[in-house]
């Protein structure tokens, strides 16, 4: 077998894989020096055929020629691969300033929610829930408004197609239904309050909308232990921290089915404190809902004893507040999808 032959092949291999100028010609090199049909391949298979003497000189001779052709073919291909990079396009500014995803948040209503979850849970009350869809028997009957009665007009109601089931269903008006719900399946003294969405099929205006939130609140003990002045007072402590400024409340008699005494309920207003301004129309208060003592049919109802127990409530609207928090002229904004708007939060 001829070593020079071999030596040969080496040097021929390793000059041509070092002068390859393309990943195209490298492949053909490839073929060329260490394909199957390659001289040097075909001495490896000849290697069977020699003497044992010869088997051992020419034998390691070609296998380290092999590996040594493999690895310039190796280091020729990594020359390419990095020659061919476009390494302008690829340059990376590590100073330039980074790029932030976008990121969602809370709709403020929901952040108004938490915040006012935290004044009451520090106040000792807990948190009730209950169904938007709602049975007739909860937003209207339990609450004293007696079918047909004229009081249920007070509540423009989106009526729920209810054919072929044995009671009427609503989009809640309110979050006073809640009040029977939780009563039915808890026992006095309790003090709860009852964020929640509500719907009234009404036309809409800057404060109007179709669908807007309430917050109800409800406090229960024996009868004599909870009065107008607690309702009066744990409202002012809400209010005061709410708005971070001192405010006053004052309640004027009005009519609610579901409370006796009941009232219209104002606060002192958030932007003048009280001396008149054109938000409060020069009044100095603000309506933000209706509250009252809870009447004994509405704990008969939820099946409590009458004259037993004595509780206020009240059910103001969340838009109003927020309106008030952060000078919101328009309440269809919340629900309007805008992320202009929505984004400022
Ligand atoms: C009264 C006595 C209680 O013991 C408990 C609760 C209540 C409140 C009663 N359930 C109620 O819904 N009264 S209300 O019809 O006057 O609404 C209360 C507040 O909800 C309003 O003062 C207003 O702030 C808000 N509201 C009502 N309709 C609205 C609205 N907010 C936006 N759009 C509407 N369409």
């Amino acid at each position: 077998m001829d070593t020079e032959r071999i030596r040969a092949i080496e040097e021929e291999g390793k000059k041509a894989f070092a002068e390859a100028d393309s990943e195209e010609s490298l492949r053909e090199l490839e073929v060329r020096f260490l394909g199957r049909k390659s001289e040097l391949t075909g001495i490896l298979k000849g290697l069977k055929d020699l003497d044992a003497e010869e088997k051992r000189t020419v034998g390691p001779l070609v296998q380290g020629v092999r590996v040594a052709l493999s690895e310039a073919f190796s280091a020729a291909a990594e020359r390419i691969a990095r020659e061919g990079r476009d390494w302008e396009a690829e340059r990376i500014d590590v100073t330039a300033p980074g790029v932030s995803d976008p990121m969602g948040h809370l709709h403020p209503i929901t952040s108004l929610i938490h915040e006012i979850e935290d004044i009451f849970t520090g106040m000792g009350f807990g948190i009730a829930d209950g169904p938007d869809v709602e049975s007739d028997f909860y937003n209207f009957e339990a609450l004293n408004f007696p079918a047909d009665h004229p009081a249920r007009d007070m509540q423009d109601t989106f009526w729920v197609d209810s054919d072929g089931l044995d009671t009427r269903y609503v989009l809640r008006t309110h979050t006073s239904p809640v009040q029977v719900r939780y009563m039915e399946t808890h026992t006095p003294p309790f003090r709860i309050i009852v964020p929640g969405r509500t719907f009234r099929c009404e036309s809409t205006d800057a404060t109007h909308e179709h669908t807007f939130h309430q917050f109800e609140s409800l406090v229960v003990g024996e009868t004599g232990s909870v009065t107008v002045g607690h309702l009066k007072r744990v409202a002012e402590t809400f209010f005061s921290e709410f708005f971070g400024r001192s405010i006053t409340v004052r309640l004027r008699p009005s009519y609610f089915p579901f409370v006796e005494p009941g009232f219209e309920f104002d606060i002192s207003c958030v932007f003048c404190g009280g001396k008149g301004c054109p938000a409060c129309k020069n009044v100095g208060w603000l309506e933000i809902g209706g509250a009252g003592m809870v009447q004994q049919k509405v704990f008969e109802a939820a099946g409590y004893p009458r004259g037993k127990y004595q509780g206020f409530a009240w059910g103001f609207g969340l838009e109003r507040l927020a309106m008030m928090k952060f000078r919101i002229p328009d309440t269809r904004m919340f629900m309007s999808g805008d992320l202009r708007f929505i984004r400022q939060f």
